[in-house]
């Protein structure tokens, strides 16, 4: 099992990325640590240099499987479904701003929060309508570069907009492109599916990225969640993505990047 772990290149007010602050400190613990690779938040690809990011991932031996965008929300608020055409066309360059980096690195490009929530006025069928739009427009021009785009079904506290696993599959017959899948979180999941390995069953080689956090986002193995379960549904289809690790960083980040590894590998025996 590939194993990852979150880790923002910026600082970020979202909870869940285990690691923020120094880069290289960050990438060189989560190395040792026996991680595979780092998933990278990263809001604007022009904030780092990327012969930087590259060289020091590299220094670590450590690969990029994916990189998260939903900062560009979490910070400055664009979205898909933005009721101003001038955020929507922000929030679509944004995305294809990560194409290069994400084609460097070998990375799948995440559609979290950058889809946006139905804004109070606006009907769902008009958002979805943008939200289809601009996904046919990201995937064609990362399909051009030989990228994937992963959604990511959140749940209901989060966002209006594509909760489960169910609403994910049919977005994804009505963008209509290869290279656009679905990015599931064990954490929305235990919100919103009925039976977790079902879902995971249905979506199977449309599984593009796989977060794992426990029954309270904290490291797997802090809650009530049969990773056991899962994780064999998961990889049953032939699963060949990878397990990435998106908790909260308790009791501390070392701590919890530390139990959830040790835990991970112990179910691969
Ligand atoms: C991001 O991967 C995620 O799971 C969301 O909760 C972001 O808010
Ligand atoms: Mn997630």
């Amino acid at each position: 099992m590939n194993l990852s772990i979150v880790l923002s290149t910026q600082p970020a007010e979202f909870q869940a990325a285990t690691f923020k602050g120094d880069l290289e400190a960050n990438l060189a613990q989560i190395a040792s640590l026996g991680y595979d690779g780092v998933e990278l938040a990263i809001r604007d690809p022009k904030l780092f240099d990327p012969d930087q990011l590259d060289s020091l991932v590299s220094k670590y031996h450590l690969r990029v499987p994916a990189i998260g965008t939903g900062q560009a929300w979490g910070e400055e608020g664009l979205s898909f479904t933005d009721p101003d055409p001038v955020i929507r066309r922000a929030a679509i360059e944004r995305i294809k701003s990560h194409i290069p980096t994400a084609s460097r690195l070998g990375a799948v490009i995440i559609i979290g929060l950058i889809r946006g929530i139905v804004k109070p006025g606006i009907d769902s069928t008009q958002a979805m309508e943008w939200l289809i739009e601009a996904l046919r427009e990201c995937s064609n021009e990362a399909g051009s570069h030989g990228i994937r785009l992963a959604l990511e079904p959140i749940n209901r506290y989060e966002t209006t907009l594509i909760n489960n696993a169910a609403q994910g599959l049919e977005l994804i017959d009505r963008v209509g492109a290869d290279n656009f899948g679905l990015l599931l979180d064990t954490f929305h999941m235990n919100i919103e599916e009925s039976i977790i390995e079902d879902s995971i069953g249905r979506c199977g080689k449309n599984i593009f990225h796989f977060h794992v956090a426990d029954s309270n986002r904290w490291y797997p193995s802090a809650g009530h969640l049969d990773f056991t379960s899962i994780l064999n549904r998961l990889f049953l289809d032939g699963y060949q993505g990878w397990v990435s690790g998106e908790f909260i960083p308790m009791p501390d980040p070392q701590t919890a990047a530390r139990r959830s590894i040790a835990y991970l590998r112990q179910l691969e025996k």
